[in-house]
């Protein structure tokens, strides 16, 4: 067995974060740059606060590469910290490998996820060569010119600690075991970067954690809520809102006001437009949440334009045509809420999709339908910071 290249064990970075400071935390970016934009400008990050970003900038959008420059031309003068994620890995550890087979792996992914995600970071770098992948490119050659003309960008994700521990918090994209960090360095960070359903493992801490990596709606049972869960009770924070992972998704941004402080607060950002509601409307009383694991369905028949009906463990659901797996009728290729949200007129509101004259919206990090009629939001309208 070969050793593993060093980005891919875990290292833990120390460090002191200023106090009377605030602590700007992201995680997730998953090439979403304007977003990511979006979000510091909001929190009016400056030189006095401290950033840190807990892993996945890459891949599931379309600006892998300006997530990486940014973070790389803020880290020059601000204080960043950017840990390593599972996603970025995988793209580093094929682009880096020395095993045709490995690289060529992420030749063929690239169609499906220019497919899924609009492109990913090779095709990202292939564009900047000049070197389109469509034309059956050399991929020795592509991978020899990608590792000289991104050195830097290359170098800079090599570089990116595991975990970051500081006195009173301790940052991973996965999860931790627990906190006696110098046993798990040098071994193989996998299993704290791709640690799936973090919370299921029941663990508390006495000092928080804070991950990304699973969306934070992925914990919640009544409602497709993204914003962050902090669990007082255990020191947990997960902070991911889904920003790439689900259309639908937003890029969490955690306040935390002074590392001396338990307050919280946080913001989101998205790449989605933004609507206003003309008209209020009732919520939903019963409604079902369908769940990415739970989603095989009965299809019933057309529902109108745009939607079909469904039966979900025995439950009568009204979902969009498109919501369908085309490959297996028989399940949903999303998770799907039939929630009719609350809102009051004049709420600015994400718009992810219409359908037939219904809206699929975010309002207040939850997901759900609004019915009513849409205007173009005011341009100055400001996502609200709320207390965790
Ligand atoms: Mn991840």
């Amino acid at each position: 067995m070969t050793a593993l290249p060093a980005y891919r064990t875990v290292s833990v970075r120390r460090a002191e974060l200023p106090a009377g400071r605030r602590v700007l935390i992201l995680s997730d970016i998953h090439g979403h740059a304007e977003a990511l934009k979006k979000v510091l400008r909001r929190a009016a990050f400056s030189r006095e606060d401290t950033l840190v970003v807990v892993g996945d900038l890459l891949e599931k959008g379309t600006g892998s590469l300006a997530v990486v420059r940014t973070l790389m031309e803020l880290s020059k003068d601000h204080r960043v910290y950017t840990l390593m994620g599972n996603m970025d890995v995988f793209t580093l550890s094929k682009l880096l490998s020395d095993d045709p087979k490995q690289r060529h792996s992420l030749f063929e992914l690239a169609p499906k996820m220019k497919n899924w995600w609009g492109g990913c970071l090779l095709m990202e770098m292939c564009s900047e060569l000049g070197l389109p992948l469509e034309d059956g490119a050399d991929e020795a050659v592509v991978i020899r010119a990608i590792r000289g003309r991104f050195e830097g960008e290359l170098s800079f994700l090599q570089g990116l600690p595991t975990i970051l521990d500081t006195p009173r918090m301790t940052f991973v994209h996965g999860g931790v075991p627990h906190l006696r960090l110098i046993e798990l360095s040098g071994k193989d960070s996998d299993p704290y970067l791709k640690c799936d359903d973090f919370l299921a493992r029941g663990l508390s801490f006495p000092k928080y954690v804070t991950v990304g990596h699973w969306p934070a709606v992925l914990y919640r049972d009544d409602r497709m809520d993204m914003s962050p869960l902090l669990l007082r009770e255990r020191n947990i924070l997960c902070l991911d809102g889904g920003c790439g992972v689900k259309k639908s998704g937003q890029l969490n941004c955690v306040i935390w006001e002074d590392p001396a402080s338990d307050h919280f607060s946080f913001i989101w950002e998205d790449e989605l437009p933004r609507v206003r509601a003309m008209a209020g409307q009732e919520a939903s009383d019963h409604y079902s949440y369908i769940k990415y694991h739970d989603r095989e369905v009965t299809v019933l028949g057309k529902a109108g334009p745009e939607y079909t009906l469904v039966s979900w463990h025995g439950r009568k659901v009204r979902v969009p045509d498109t919501a369908i797996d085309r490959e297996q009728p028989g399940r949903l290729n999303t998770d799907y809420t039939d929630y009719v949200l609350p809102v009051r007129e004049g709420d600015v509101m994400s718009l992810v999709r219409s359908f037939g004259g219904r809206h699929y919206v975010r309002l207040n990090s939850v997901l759900g339908w609004y019915e009513g009629p849409i205007a173009p939001a005011d341009e100055n309208w400001v996502v609200p910071e709320r207390t965790l």
